[in-house]
């Protein structure tokens, strides 16, 4: 059907900012705010759910929640030390929130009184933080929620003609911020929009059309979510003949897409996750901190993101005081440590065509090279990983990733071949495979004497 407001563009972008955000693949989202100071608690009752919706959590009303800006002085802010953990944890980009949808502006915006310039130190976290990260060659997309719960004329629905000329005084307010972000920080990537799934925003798919529009002509060749854009019949991510919107699929929250789904392998997305079950904002309780995931769990979150041709936006929520937490810092090492060494398997890459899914881990292909990578996650009590080859490949070596050494493997048919593997091994286990197409009519490969030992 013919659309006024539907998808900008056919097929995926492919200039030099979009290629780059694609080979770089990981990412470190920052959730940081005046939500990080209460942590989950209030008036001495803590509430399990998103630190960030604390607000709703404990009925807090706009004013008084807006108290909390006499206590953001964020003592321990120090932008070149969370670039710093940000190169650590091996990021290429970092998404930080510019406004949440408390409303509350890490940057001194013109639009409002109620951001960091009338907090104690009065700090452009945002300025601070692009010049910190830019600096360390960590690219910055800058995270703006269109749910704004302190704006006056912010909506959820239009049902009145006073709705509808509020919610046009909100979008004017909010399109002015964004002008705004990008005049006063030309030199961000992208923009990760949200809070764009009530009634009023879906309704005003002309709004995110034409906001994309400005963001794109201020900063060209700016990259924006898909979760920004709605047509003008409602339709969100995709348009109502199915084009995505926007540079980049966004609709994986806390989910991957199941290890055997290629069909996302057809555009770019990227999935969000967080390393509680779910609190994107520091939440200090102690029902929460159990829910922590794993480091490998996140690792894993990784290679499979990584197999499927999408990126992966780790969540950080840094403490009130600007600080990182030990289980965010041990993260940071255990991940920054493999992904040193392991790299090559991630960075660069994409899904491995023609090679299934195969059970014990993932497949990644560089997509320059067309290495192929098997990405070990979960290790059989045999020891033994099979490989179910492409039609008419053969694999003529392998050699472990980390270490760069010769790894012995059997040839089992002409379809198959076998890794042993030390149950004892460091997983994820990353081996790079040298792989030639075969030609049907030769012998069929012997098993390598300089390998035999299976
Ligand atoms: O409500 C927000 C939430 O706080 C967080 O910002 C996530 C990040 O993708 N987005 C919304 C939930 O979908």
């Amino acid at each position: 059907m013919p659309l006024m407001y539907g998808a900008q563009s056919e097929g995926r972008r492919d200039d030099e900012t979009m290629r780059r955000f694609r080979h770089d693949r990981f990412g470190q989202f920052i959730h940081w705010g005046l939500y990080s100071i209460p942590a989950g608690s209030w008036n001495g009752v803590t509430y399990d759910y998103a630190a960030e919706f604390l607000p709703q959590s404990a009925g807090i009303g706009p004013a008084r929640w807006a108290g909390l800006v006499d206590d953001f002085a964020a003592p321990e802010f120090d932008p070149e030390a969370w670039a710093s953990l940000a190169a650590d944890l091996g990021a290429r980009y970092v998404t930080v929130t510019a406004k949440h949808h408390d409303g509350f502006c890490l940057w001194p915006s013109s639009l409002t009184d109620f951001t960091v310039a009338a907090t104690p130190r009065g700090r452009d976290v945002i300025g601070e933080l692009v010049h910190a990260y830019t600096a360390r060659g960590i690219a910055v997309h800058l995270y703006y929620s269109v749910l704004d719960w302190h704006h006056p004329d912010w909506r959820y629905a239009i049902s009145s003609s006073q709705d509808e000329e509020a919610f046009d005084r909100y979008l004017s307010y909010a399109g002015e911020q964004l002008r705004e972000l990008a005049t006063r920080y030309p030199n961000v990537r992208g923009f990760w929009f949200d809070g764009t799934w009530d009634e009023s925003v879906k309704a005003n798919g002309r709004w995110s059309w034409e906001i994309e529009c400005m963001l794109k002509r201020l900063i060209p060749g700016a990259i924006v979510n898909s979760r920004l854009r709605a047509d003008e019949h409602g339709a969100r991510h995709r348009d109502s003949n199915g084009a995505l919107m926007g540079d980049y699929f966004s609709g994986f929250e806390r989910r991957l897409p199941d290890p055997w789904d290629r069909t996302v392998t057809a555009e770019d997305w990227e999935a969000c996750v967080t390393i509680p079950q779910n609190s994107w904002g520091y939440h200090a309780g102690a029902e929460v901190a159990r829910t922590h995931k794993h480091p490998l769990e996140l690792l894993e979150q990784l290679v499979q993101a990584v197999s499927l041709g999408g990126n992966l936006l780790l969540n950080f929520g840094p403490r009130g005081d600007g600080s990182f937490a030990p289980f965010e810092k041990d993260v940071v090492h255990t991940l920054g440590a493999w992904l040193e060494t392991n790299g090559a398997c991630i960075y660069g890459c994409g899904p491995a065509d023609g090679w299934d899914y195969p059970g014990w881990g993932y497949y990644t292909a560089d997509a320059e090279t067309g290495a192929v990578y098997a990405v070990v996650t979960r290790i059989p009590v045999s020891g033994a990983i099979a490989l179910q080859l492409p039609e008419r490949t053969r694999v003529r070596n392998a050699t472990a990733v980390a270490t760069g050494r010769p790894v012995p493997f059997a040839v089992r048919d002409d379809r198959t071949v076998r890794f042993e593997v030390d149950r004892a091994s460091v997983i994820p286990l990353a081996f790079a495979l040298e792989v030639e197409q075969r030609d049907d009519t030769a012998e069929q490969p012997e098993v390598n004497p300089d390998l035999a030992g299976i």
